[in-house]
């Protein structure tokens, strides 16, 4: 069998699972969500994202997958609820093609009212290449989600090729500066300034900033003189399985 006959049975055998990352606030170093990443259990092996997603996106299979991670967060987010009495936010990934897709905004709107969950608990992040095709219906889209009561992010930031007028007039609440602007932002120069420049351009903007893949007390340092909002990676924590992200979240109430 090939991997995409795989796949496509992953959903209903139960062998897709999320693992969810902590993000923490650089002003008082507080837990400010998790964002969930899928990953496929297969045969005990842990299989990557970037593994099985760009087949799922060309197959699209991502509309089925997509729609699994959706509901599995807004389980999650209701669990956790119960479980803490405390409201948690979650992100989840959402693929250009699965945006796109014509069930998007009703599948959302049905688990919104049928889960119960606080819209604002849910972020959608997703990437500049969501413009490329057609930018008004896009932000048309986003206008509606946005009205639904959830949360907005821009994904990999500064990697795409959205202009800046665009970006303007994308009713978003956050952007989320790419992990290879933080990788080197302490030794390479232009790679600082991009960095700095990134956390102007969206506090101009009324956006929250948060800077991906800090993995070092160094990192946390500068992105904190530099005023960003928040950060996520290793430094803070890895992607944890649901358990110990409910361990996580206890410890930091
Ligand atoms: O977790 P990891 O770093 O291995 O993720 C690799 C890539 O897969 C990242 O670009 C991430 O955005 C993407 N990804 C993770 N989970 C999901 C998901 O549920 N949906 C989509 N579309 N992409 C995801
Ligand atoms: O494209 P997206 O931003 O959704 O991708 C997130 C990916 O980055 C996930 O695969 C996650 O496992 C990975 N990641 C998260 N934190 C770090 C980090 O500190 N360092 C590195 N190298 N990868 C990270
Ligand atoms: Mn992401
Ligand atoms: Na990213």
């Amino acid at each position: 069998l090939d991997l995409e006959s795989l796949l496509r049975h992953a959903v209903e055998r139960e062998e897709l699972e999320l693992h969810y990352q902590p993000q923490q606030a650089l002003s008082d170093g507080g837990l400010i969500g998790f964002e969930a990443l899928v990953r496929w259990r297969r045969q005990g092996k842990l299989i990557s994202p970037a593994d099985f997603i760009p087949l799922a996106e060309e197959s699209g299979l991502i509309v089925s997958i997509g729609n699994w991670v959706l509901e599995e967060t807004c389980r999650q987010i209701s669990v956790w609820q119960a479980e803490t009495g405390q409201r948690v936010v979650v992100a989840v990934n959402i693929s250009p093609r699965q945006f796109a897709a014509p069930g998007f905004l009703a599948h959302l709107e049905d688990l919104l009212a049928t889960t119960h969950i606080d819209p604002s608990c849910l972020e959608l992040e997703i990437t500049e290449s969501v413009m490329v095709e057609d930018a008004e219906s896009a932000i048309a889209l986003l206008h509606r989600l946005r009205a639904l009561g959830l949360k907005l992010a821009i994904d990999d930031f500064g990697t795409g090729y959205s202009s800046l007028a665009y970006l303007s007039r994308f009713p978003i609440h956050k952007l989320k500066i790419d992990q290879s602007f933080v990788r080197n932002m302490h030794s390479v120069k232009e790679q600082s300034a991009i960095v700095q420049a990134t956390i102007s351009l969206g506090h101009s903007l009324g956006l929250t900033v948060i800077a991906e893949g800090v993995e070092s007390e160094t990192q946390r340092a500068l992105l904190s003189n530099w005023r960003c909002d928040e950060i996520q990676g290793y430094y803070y924590s890895r992607p944890l399985p649901a358990a110990s992200a409910l361990n996580f979240l206890e410890g930091s109430l």
